[in-house]
């Protein structure tokens, strides 16, 4: 029993009890009404926003006696509308059963969020939210669920809202909010999936409102390098930028952290205890930048000892899933794990590789870039990227066979620049060369320069080698002509 006044409500926080995902929240809100009219709009949004059974408004007319009632409930997937008012002249002589009625809604919900149902898998749904291009914004989500899918989620369906502005609370307006939470509820999803980093505010108001598991872009990347993060050093920088984003959130979600931990968004590489307070977690941090800082330095000494062996050192560098792992392989005859996923390659990898007259270089696989590339995360990898700038050349992988490479040429060149490489030649492959036109290729490298290759099947590599010992020793030649 809550008293109001004749404006507004305010309702008690009702716990978190059969908040699964397709079922209603086992609670009916019975208001007496002293405004005329039916149900107001801030019912309809506790309807849905509470998952409530119904709302049921009781007119109660200038002499305190009940008069019209209307009352509320939400609809099931294939109804075309989100809820059904109806109205009836009085409180009395009311014969439906709402246990049976609710008990029927209920099951249609679930039966339609079963069929949707993967084993084993949360089930999301994304959301992106542009305030410019929707073209970027699309291909952005499709990103976004290459994301989710490698991370480990279903997704079911994704909303793009297009805003002049930003809500400063919730990032998107309250009632695109309702319809994701009803969809939500008609496919059984428990999580929703933002296409932004959220602010620690905005994390936690949406979380509260919907009930709903809530990650951003930047968790989500957070959480696939934390499953492929395997040497020591990897590790460690994942849990260092996983803290450094937790942090400014924690303080906020004292109680809420369940929802924040726990599963995909909530793993951790190696022992990190998700649940550590602030107190902790600061501890944690410093203890992290020390080791860090340590592993630095080793990786440092490792590096002045490989320039004394004076070999020339070509770094491969691009996108995400461009193959850079795979061309590694090919050019050395090694067996670097190269995937179908985003950010299969977190550690860097070093191979030795020998041109004929004696000649050797070095040459290096590292992590993927990727468009918005969280900044915690470049932070925390730094002494890693750091090793490009021993780089004599880069060779920037591009996967000629996506519509978006230029996209992603321009995120690569965003993360070089941002490490001061601006200066380091670089060198343009075009990779997946079975997969384009030979037509579509002649005209790529007329407009753009560089060299097509198929790491897969070998086509072009020879040439590319050649290519790169002639760049890399030519350049040693004038060296010593200069000297
Ligand atoms: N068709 C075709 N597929 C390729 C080629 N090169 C790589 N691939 C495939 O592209 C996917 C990604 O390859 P990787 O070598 O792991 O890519 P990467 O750039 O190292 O990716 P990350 O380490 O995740 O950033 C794998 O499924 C490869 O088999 C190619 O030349 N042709
Ligand atoms: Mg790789």
């Amino acid at each position: 029993m809550v008293v109001g006044d004749a404006h507004r409500v305010f309702l008690p926080d009702l716990g978190r009890d059969r908040a699964g995902a397709a079922r209603f929240r086992g609670l009916r809100l019975v208001l007496s009404n002293l405004a005329p009219g039916g149900l107001s709009e801030d019912d309809l949004t506790d309807l849905v926003l509470l998952r409530l059974d119904a709302v049921i408004a009781i007119r109660v007319g200038s002499d305190g006696l009940p008069e019209t009632v209307h009352w509320a409930h939400l609809l099931p997937p294939d109804a075309g509308d989100v809820w059904r008012v109806e109205s009836r002249p009085s409180v009395h002589g009311w014969t439906e059963d709402w246990n049976t009625f609710i008990t029927d809604l209920e099951g249609q919900f679930s039966a339609s969020a079963r069929l949707q149902k993967v084993e084993g898998r949360q089930a999301a749904i994304l959301v992106g939210i542009t305030l410019g291009d929707p073209r970027r914004a699309r291909r952005s989500l499709a990103e976004l669920e290459r994301l989710a899918d490698t991370a480990g989620l279903v997704v079911l369906d994704a909303a793009l809202q297009r805003r002049r502005k930003l809500d400063g609370r919730t990032c998107i307006g309250k009632g695109k909010l309702q319809e994701l939470l009803v969809r939500s509820m008609h496919l059984g999803v428990e999580v929703l999936v933002f296409d932004r980093e959220l602010s620690p505010s905005q994390l936690r108001n949406i979380a509260t409102l919907t009930d709903l598991k809530v990650l951003d872009r930047t968790q989500l990347i957070l959480d696939i390098f934390a499953q492929h993060a395997s040497s020591r050093e990897g590790r460690l920088q994942v849990e260092l930028a996983q803290l450094r984003y937790r942090m400014p959130r924690l303080a906020l979600m004292p109680t809420a952290m369940s929802r924040l931990t726990g599963g995909i968004g909530g793993r951790g590489p190696g022992e990190t205890r998700l649940e550590i307070n602030r107190r902790r977690a600061q501890e944690r941090l410093t203890r992290l930048e020390r080791q860090l800082a340590k592993l630095g330095k080793n990786r440092a000494t490792r590096r002045k000892r490989r320039q004394k062996a004076n070999l020339p050192i070509v770094s491969i560098v691009g996108y995400t899933n461009a193959g850079k792992s795979t061309l590694l392989n090919r050019l050395t005859n090694s067996e670097v794990l190269a995937e179908n996923k985003l950010f299969a390659t977190l550690d860097p990898t070093t191979r030795r590789l020998r041109f004929p007259e004696e000649r050797e270089i070095i040459i290096t696989d590292t992590v993927g870039f990727i468009e918005d590339l969280p900044q915690t995360l470049v932070a925390a990898f730094e002494s890693t990227l750091e090793e490009l700038r021993e780089a004599d050349l880069l060779l920037h992988v591009l996967d000629a066979s996506s519509p978006h490479h230029a996209d992603h040429a321009s995120a690569v060149f965003a993360v070089l620049e941002r490490l001061g490489l601006e200066n380091t030649p670089v060198m343009t492959i075009w990779n997946k060369a079975d997969r384009v036109e030979p037509e579509a290729l002649q005209m790529l490298l007329a407009a753009e320069g560089g060299h097509a290759v198929s790491a897969l099947t070998g086509e072009g590599c020879a040439d590319l080698l050649g290519t790169i010992e002639q760049a890399l020793f030519r350049a040693d030649l004038q060296r010593a002509v200069a000297q």
